[in-house]
């Protein structure tokens, strides 16, 4: 009894990750490490129909190395292939410091961006972001708290790929990304603030996508919603200089408790 109480001290001293604890301590879990030239993607055909008409959610954990950085930091791009577009995207804005955008782009050549005003990110810290477009509007929000606005109404271009880390042509995201989701619905944003440090089941509904990054290795990013979209790290299923990093130390999130 005594050693049991010792070791469960231990534990605790250690922090719980490394005891194999699954509430509360440290950050737990992977996340992917982006640098200049590393991205990820995934094929959008599963839920390319998802994401259109109704509107959509797309948020994630991020930790960035630097905010300074004087070209656009892509966090999660979709693309429409039939014209090469971009067909939204949640970035890190080249002009403004730590500035957050989401920016919808709708048929025909067509497109916005709702800014974040202030320093909406700071490097190394862990912050959730999100962006929703309801059809009428896009909206982002830092930490489950809307930080910019922009009308955008029109029919958004179809997303065939996904880009994590990076708009291709771009230099890229330099830092940590996790727990990426994608909704085929625009969420509220007390459902974006109730839920962001939540690990949430696949039966939620509208998810379509939701990359946890908890691989230990290989190139496939598993997709944690009913849909089952894995995707790739690099330039594809082979390991190669694009490969984002597979790192300790994950998003501050935690099972969704059972209501
Ligand atoms: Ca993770």
């Amino acid at each position: 009894m005594r050693t049991l109480r010792r070791l469960v001290v231990a534990c605790v001293a250690l922090s719980l990750a490394h005891c194999g604890g699954s509430g509360g301590g440290g950050p737990k879990g992977r996340a992917l490490r982006f640098d200049l030239g590393r991205y990820a993607f995934v094929n959008a055909s599963a839920f390319k129909a998802a994401i259109g008409a109704g509107g959509f959610t797309v948020e994630a954990w991020l930790k960035p190395d630097s905010v300074t950085d004087t070209y656009l930091q892509g966090i999660a791009v979709g693309q429409d292939l039939s014209t090469g577009s971009r067909s939204w995207g949640l970035f890190l804005e080249d002009m403004v410091d730590g500035q957050l955008s989401g920016r919808v782009y709708v048929s025909p050549a067509s497109w916005n961006t709702a800014k974040s005003s202030v320093m909406a990110v700071e490097p190394g810290v862990w912050t959730h972001v999100a962006m929703t477009w309801d059809g009428v509007g896009i909206r982002v929000f830092k930490n489950g708290v809307e930080v910019a606005s922009q009308p955008q109404g029109g029919s958004v271009l179809p997303t065939d790929l996904l880009h994590i880390g990076v708009w291709p042509g771009e230099a890229g995201f330099k830092g940590l990304i996790d727990e990426l989701r994608v909704w085929s619905v625009p969420r509220t944003e007390q459902q974006i603030a109730a839920n962001r440090g939540f690990i949430v089941p696949s039966t939620e509904p509208g998810l379509v996508g939701y990359w946890r990054f908890e691989e230990s290795s290989g190139q496939s990013l598993l997709d944690s919603s009913a849909l089952g979209s894995t995707g790739t790290l690099g330039m594809g299923p082979v390991v190669d200089m694009a490969d984002p990093e597979r790192v300790e130390g994950g998003a501050p999130v935690v099972d969704k408790p059972v209501v």
